[in-house]
């Protein structure tokens, strides 16, 4: 890797950041264990990946405000390789990931205080890294301990969260295309899930919910993923009304709808794709007309993701559809509660739509950066919550800006109740795509897998 490298760029930018007498440090994940002598598959924290990308657990990157970079690793152990692997080693890190300088993980504790002597301000990461704070301290203790030989301690403490999530936000040329190309894994898979569903079902086969899983987990191995980016949620049926459901056992039963949402990672990054689909490729009336409105406020929300929009946009475009739709629908009753705008400002949809419209998207797959404007952070007004009657401060959303990504995933969930035509009771659907922010709106980079209902039926047709 050489010092062009989107790494040596992003600790570069980070650096002239620190200040002339800062110093970062940012530790990869720990190897957490599993039970008895079996440990969780290790996946690297991601603020270490975005600097290094080195995947190796027990690392941890020192950035200087000058721009000089050190990296701790695991030394070179040829009987420890034999059992656990490959380890690049501090030897061949420098030429490997264009660090200035390279030390075996034995020496943190030696040169971590010698690194941060005569420094103004440590930063790193708060409440992200259990125990690192103390870790810190220690290291800090040492060099206290030699101020009367004319060493200086540093005085402050940071949280290196606000500039790096800052950076995350925007993502640059490298992330996009790693991005693009997890996302249209994620389609394919979707897409093999719902024809495993239809054709086993045209057999007559008991479908479950893990068929449909094991197929996600097929087409994201066979194309490079290393992991599904968080647990998959395949709910069929009524299941789909639960927001936090995963993949289970239950039955996918003939008319019944499948929500699906699941997303690879791929070398670091997340996708992050919901679809809804009829188990045996045909929607049913009510099933069609229920998802054809939240296909429609997917189709305001995205019309409103565009660079200088608030993140917020797409969300109340989105609320604006589903309130008139609920009513055409006599979901909500427009006897009691009036027009769409007072549906809105009563927040009367909250039943049936009870969560946000989006998220930031990227290594982690709700990923880091502020919902809040940074240059109006000051700039709060108050409003009374309708429903719980709380009063709440607002803050100016976040004005997008080409390269951030978001989520754009409306749903409705209808479970039973009073007063609701029962032919929509227990129907569950969300319609999620992954949106890059341009300048004049969005590149949807998950439509890999088709989202009108029309298309749906087509492709899972024999
Ligand atoms: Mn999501």
């Amino acid at each position: 890797m050489t010092n062009n490298s989107p790494y040596a760029d992003r600790r570069a930018r980070l650096a002239a950041q620190l200040g002339a007498g800062g110093i970062a440090i940012v530790p990869t994940a720990p190897e957490r264990q599993r039970n008895r002598d079996s440990d969780y598959l290790f996946r690297h924290d991601s603020y270490f990946f975005y600097l290094t990308g080195f995947t190796e657990p027990n690392a941890w990157l020192v950035l200087e405000g000058n721009g000089r970079s050190t990296l701790f690793c695991a030394p070179k152990d040829l009987e420890r390789e034999i059992w656990d692997g490959y380890r690049l080693g501090p030897e061949a890190a420098p030429h490997a990931l264009g660090v200035d300088a390279a030390w075996s993980i034995d020496e943190l504790d030696k040169q971590m205080p010698r690194l941060l002597e005569n420094r103004e301000v440590v930063w790193y990461n708060f409440a992200t890294h259990k125990g690192l704070e103390t870790r810190v301290d220690q290291w800090l203790q040492t060099v206290r301990a030699r101020v009367r030989y004319g060493a200086i301690c540093p005085e402050e403490q940071r949280d290196l969260c606000g500039p790096l999530d800052e950076m995350r936000l925007v993502k640059d040329a490298h992330e996009l295309d790693v991005m693009r190309k997890a996302a249209a894994i994620s389609a394919k898979a979707h897409i093999r899930a719902m024809k495993l569903s239809a054709n086993m079902l045209r057999k007559g086969d008991d479908v479950r919910e893990y068929h449909l899983d094991a197929e996600l987990l097929h087409e994201f191995r066979l194309n490079g993923s290393q992991y599904p980016a968080y647990g998959s949620i395949v709910a069929a049926g009524a299941n789909a009304c639960v927001l936090h459901y995963r993949a289970d056992v239950a039955p996918v039963k003939d008319g019944d709808l499948v929500l699906i949402d699941a997303g690879c990672e791929l070398d670091g990054y997340a996708s992050d794709i919901t679809r809804t689909f009829p188990a045996n490729g045909r929607f049913t009336g009510p099933q069609r007309a229920l998802y054809d409105l939240v296909l429609a406020s997917q189709d305001a929300a995205v019309a409103a993701t565009k660079a200088g929009a608030r993140f917020t946009d797409p969300h109340e475009a989105t609320v604006k559809v589903l309130a008139q739709g609920l009513l055409d629908l006599k979901i909500l009753d427009a006897k009691k509660l009036g027009t769409a705008e007072d549906v809105i400002e009563q927040r009367a949809y909250f039943p049936f739509y009870m969560h946000r419209t989006g998220h930031w998207l990227g290594m982690d797959v709700h990923d880091c950066g502020s919902y809040v404007e940074p240059s109006q952070i000051g700039e709060t007004s108050e409003r009374k919550d309708p429903l719980s009657g709380e009063t709440i401060t607002n803050r100016p959303s976040r004005i997008l800006r080409p390269g951030m990504v978001l989520t754009i995933e409306p749903g409705l969930y209808v479970r039973p109740t009073e007063g609701v035509p029962d032919e929509f009771w227990n129907l569950g659907i969300r319609i999620e795509d992954d949106a890059v922010v341009t300048e004049t709106g969005c590149e949807l980079i998950s439509r890999g897998v088709p989202v009108k209902a029309d298309e749906i039926e087509a492709l899972m047709k024999a």
